[in-house]
């Protein structure tokens, strides 16, 4: 219990994570003392993840941004807002005048999911409109896969789960990337539901799972190929398939074109279990797949999800209480964003996985760039490139919390608000949810919240008269679809509103969103993953540690960084020895760990590594794109270890 000197304030978690939890502050002489989850929010059920349960370590960090600064003698120096925002708007005025609004990039990332962060957006296009990003670093290549196959990317309710008989967890690290799910499966389970695991690390889900798959690196096409082919042979697909898909001929052949044991074999799993997986998922109706982002994150990544979306299509799984294949909730869609329209108005783009060269060969050249709420210097591939790229533009402004690669390589950096002083509306990418942040704690007197940032930049470019910088216009212009449901701010301040625009099956009867309601079932199996050579005889993936939110560590981590391997995997160097990492871009010095957990092709690394300490994985990786909608493939990289 909180004592008589605390106040106890309700907020809601903005991180790039599905969940999108009701927090929980203690506060005292207006100092966070203590985060914990809501118990009364159905999807956070009172508690948090490491990740955010430790973050008052990052919030009261030492090195936390608390006044604008600007570069000056190649130092970045605290300056007042004034003189920051001035300098700013100079900047930007005289480059648009010199070289067009084309000459601009504005570039916004994920750290944070608020909706208000879209608002910067809209200034970018009033202002220009500028250059702005294409692609998806994250999902670009999932969600594209499910706009070809179903016409949308989108979920049934999270616990519509506790109605299936069989729940796969494909791809996804349920334990460190999202990890209220777990509460649900664990109750399906309870329920009857069986669990199969599908994963090149022997997650903490295996010991949960009445089955775990564990494929080699880019693989599940097979897999999904081969329990598809099952289906047909036993005449387990749906019987008014023709109806409601595209294509059931071809994708029928596609199954058949391989015998299950070949598949297996492919995959590099037993013949056995992918049998008894083809008979779970025949037998059991209704299924659910759950596909994870991390499986998408490959040059085949777009195929494989297709193949997946493909399986649960035939089996008469889509469009049914307690089925679907479920890659991502649209957390936007309850939210009206037509203030801005991106691409479609953008002079041009930047492909976010290739952000790097492209800023290179620029021509004519990118002469400034506005980076919000992300560090690409740290998190997309080649970053020595984007570190190259962003060194020689002329006007590099970055508004952020904390010091980063990117603040590294900025002319002005402009402080904002943390996930505890921020106050935004959120929605959620694993759950149908609204929710809305308030400040717990006031920011330190130094730092603005970024519409106040916005509206002071306005002013100064002659823009004053049509940005308007409240947050309640910005409230009530972004809740105007549900505000006839009678949800408004003060409402989700509240607490949590399922949102009365998702229904609980989605594409029930099988109606797709496509423009003709069919489903596409794939015309062309996943590329199999390009052979391994002896020279790099690992695939690098970076990904999801529990201690960070991408480059947002809680607490410093290890340094130098650690590469798990599977003993069989370590090229002959011993658990604990000093090791540097190779790939055909870069090296960095690590630790071996060995890790029996390990695909015996793979070297495990955290993401969110910073080439400021010398743990970016980023540098290794050469930048490269998904099958469909410009994703990144980031778990392709060649690698190898030795001695240091
Ligand atoms: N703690 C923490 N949580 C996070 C984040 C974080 O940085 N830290 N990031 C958030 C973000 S931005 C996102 S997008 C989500 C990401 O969520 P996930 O994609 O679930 O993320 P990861 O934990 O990176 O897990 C990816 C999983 O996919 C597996 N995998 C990779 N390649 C393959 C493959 O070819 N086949 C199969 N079957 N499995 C494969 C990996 O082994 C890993 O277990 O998580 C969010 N949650
Ligand atoms: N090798 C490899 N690379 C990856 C991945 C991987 O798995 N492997 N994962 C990819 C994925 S899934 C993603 S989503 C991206 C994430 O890439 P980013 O979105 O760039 O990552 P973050 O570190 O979450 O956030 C960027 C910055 O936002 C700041 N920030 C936090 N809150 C706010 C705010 O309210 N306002 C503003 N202006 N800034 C704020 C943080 O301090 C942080 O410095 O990385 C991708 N990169
Ligand atoms: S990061 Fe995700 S799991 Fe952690 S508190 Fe925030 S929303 Fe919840
Ligand atoms: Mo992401």
């Amino acid at each position: 219990m909180a004592d008589s000197t605390r106040t106890l304030h309700r907020t809601a978690c903005n991180r790039d994570c599905p969940d999108a939890c009701s927090l929980l502050v203690e506060v005292e002489a207006g100092r966070a003392v203590a985060l914990r989850g809501a118990p009364d929010d159905p999807v956070t059920r009172g508690f948090l993840c490491e990740r955010t349960a430790t973050f008052l370590a990052r919030q009261y960090a030492p090195d936390r941004l608390t006044t604008p600064l600007l570069r000056r003698g190649g130092r970045l120096e605290p300056v007042g807002w004034d003189e920051a925002l001035d300098f700013a708007a100079q900047n930007l005025l005289r480059i648009r005048a010199e070289a067009g609004p084309a000459a601009i990039f504005h570039y916004r990332s994920g750290g944070s999911l608020g909706l208000f962060k879209n608002v910067a957006d809209h200034f970018f296009e009033l202002f220009g409109p500028v250059t702005t990003k294409r692609g998806d670093i994250c999902s670009g290549g999932g969600e594209a896969a499910n706009h070809a196959d179903f016409g949308a990317s989108d979920s049934n309710d999270l616990f519509d789960l506790l109605h299936s008989r069989l729940i796969v967890v494909w791809g996804k690290n349920v334990h460190v990337s999202g990890s209220h799910l777990l509460p649900v499966l664990l109750e399906a389970k309870r329920r009857g539901a069986r669990l199969v695991g599908i994963d090149c690390v022997r997650t903490r889900m295996a010991p949960l799972c009445d089955l775990f798959l564990q494929p080699r690196p880019g693989t599940d096409g097979e897999l999904a190929l081969a329990v598809a082919g099952e289906l047909f042979a036993r005449g387990q697909v749906a019987p008014d398939l023709e109806r409601f898909a595209h294509g059931v001929a071809t994708f029928r052949d596609l199954a058949g074109a391989r015998t299950l044991a070949q598949r297996a074999a492919l995959a590099g799993v037993p013949a056995a279990d992918l049998a008894r997986f083809a008979e779970l998922y025949g037998e059991r109706h209704p299924a659910a797949i759950l596909v994870g982002w991390g499986l998408a994150r490959r040059a085949n990544g777009a195929a494989a999800v297709r193949a997946i979306d493909a399986l649960a299509t035939v089996r008469g799984n889509m469009g049914v209480s307690g089925g679907g294949a479920s890659y991502y909730f649209a957390r936007r869609a309850s939210f009206d964003l037509s203030f801005v329209q991106g691409e479609a108005a953008a002079p041009r783009t930047i492909c976010e996985p290739l952000m790097g060269q492209e800023l290179l060969a620029a021509a004519p050249p990118v002469r400034a760039i506005w980076v919000t709420a992300g560090n690409p210097l740290a998190m997309l591939p080649d970053a020595r490139a984007l570190r190259r790229a962003f060194e020689r533009t002329e006007f590099v402004a970055v508004v952020d919390t904390h010091p980063t690669d990117t603040t590294d390589v900025a002319h002005v950096v402009f402080p904002c608000p943390t996930l505890l002083e921020d106050a935004d509306l959120i929605g959620a990418y694993g759950n149908h949810w609204l929710r809305a942040s308030t400040p717990a704690i006031p920011p330190p007197p130094g730092v603005r919240h970024e519409l106040e940032l916005l509206g002071g930049l306005a002013a100064r470019v002659g823009l004053g008269d049509r940005f308007d910088a409240s947050r309640e216009h910005w409230e009530a212009r972004l809740l105007r679809k549900v505000a006839p449901h009678g949800i408004d701010a003060a409402r989700l301040r509240a607490g949590p509103v399922r949102s009365p625009l998702a229904p609980a099956v989605r594409f029930a009867g099988n109606r797709f969103d496509t423009p003709d309601r069919m489903a596409n079932l794939p015309a062309a199996a996943p590329a199999l993953p390009p052979p391994l050579d002896a020279a790099f005889p690992l695939r690098l993936m970076a990904v999801s540690t529990p201690k960070a939110q991408s480059s947002q560590w809680s607490l410093p981590p290890p340094s130098p960084a650690e590469v798990r391997v599977h003993p069989a995997g370590a090229m002959g160097l011993a658990d604990g020895a000093p090791a540097w990492i190779e790939s055909a871009l870069g090296r960095l010095a690590v630790v071996v760990r060995h890790d029996a957990a390990i695909h015996r092709e793979v070297a495990f690394m955290a993401k969110g590594g910073q080439q400021r300490r010398g743990d970016c994985a980023n540098v290794l990786i050469r930048a490269a794109l998904t099958d469909l909608g410009d994703g990144g493939a980031l778990y392709d990289e060649p690698v190898r270890l030795v001695a240091r």
